[in-house]
């Protein structure tokens, strides 16, 4: 029997998630696994409307409004697509989830991390990823690729500072959780990334 999985990408912005999600779900979809790919902040229309409010760089928002935004998406998301495709024996992809929380607003913007804990587990009534890898290379290189974009959301003005931080962040989850979280160098070919990463879902599929 097909079982259900949670995976979610994280990483600064730029580190290539959206590219590997597209390709580690069409692997999954040749082995005919059936697969739900969602994001964060979004995944339903509520939420996809909170994301809008929380990444436009003309309103500034208060650090507790902006976690609780977050947090509001989140419980949405969680109840009425992730939770019903994992049930459903599905294998949801997610760009990012509460380990974004806990960076960018915990650790990056100073808020409590052990409230925030407490907050994301009430949001998502205790659901976590069944593995989460962090999109990981240094800043700097990355800048370019975001560049491409030609669209700068309030994080993204910030600067080097605060993406140095932000890695730096994802690299104390991964040392806190080192069984869930796989850290991928997404400095990498592509198809490198790619393979990195279809070798751990591979491990999990066959346990
Ligand atoms: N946020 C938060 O604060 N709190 C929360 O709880 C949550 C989120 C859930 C969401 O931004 C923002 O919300 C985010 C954190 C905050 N902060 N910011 N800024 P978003 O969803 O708009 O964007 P993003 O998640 O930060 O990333 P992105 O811009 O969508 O990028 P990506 O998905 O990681 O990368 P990509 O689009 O796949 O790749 C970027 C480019 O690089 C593209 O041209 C690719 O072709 C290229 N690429 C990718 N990989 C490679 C390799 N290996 N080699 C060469 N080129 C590559």
């Amino acid at each position: 029997m097909k079982k259900s999985l949670f995976i979610t990408f994280e990483g600064p912005d730029g580190s290539g998630k959206t590219t590997q999600i597209e390709r580690v779900a069409k692997w999954l979809e040749q082995l005919n696994y059936n697969i739900v790919c969602t994001r964060e902040p979004g995944g339903t229309k509520s939420a996809e409307k909170i994301r809008q409010i929380v990444l436009d760089p003309c309103l500034p928002i208060k650090a507790e409004a902006e976690t609780l935004l977050y947090l509001a998406a989140r419980a949405e998301h969680v109840e009425k697509v992730i939770a019903p495709a994992l049930l459903a024996g599905k294998i949801v992809l997610c760009d990012r989830f509460s380990d974004s929380t806990f960076v960018y607003q915990g650790i990056t913007r100073g808020m409590d991390l052990k409230v925030l804990r407490l907050m994301d587990a009430f949001a998502t009534k205790g659901l976590k990823p069944d593995v989460t890898f962090i999109l990981d290379g240094l800043p700097e290189l990355l800048v370019a690729r975001r560049q491409k974009r030609g669209i700068q959301d309030r994080f993204e003005l910030e600067g080097l500072d605060f993406q140095q931080k932000v890695r730096a962040g994802f690299m104390q989850l991964a040392q806190e959780e080192q069984e869930r979280i796989k850290v991928i160098n997404a400095l990498q070919e592509l198809d490198d990334v790619t393979m990195d990463i279809i070798t751990q879902v591979k491990k999990l599929l066959l346990k």
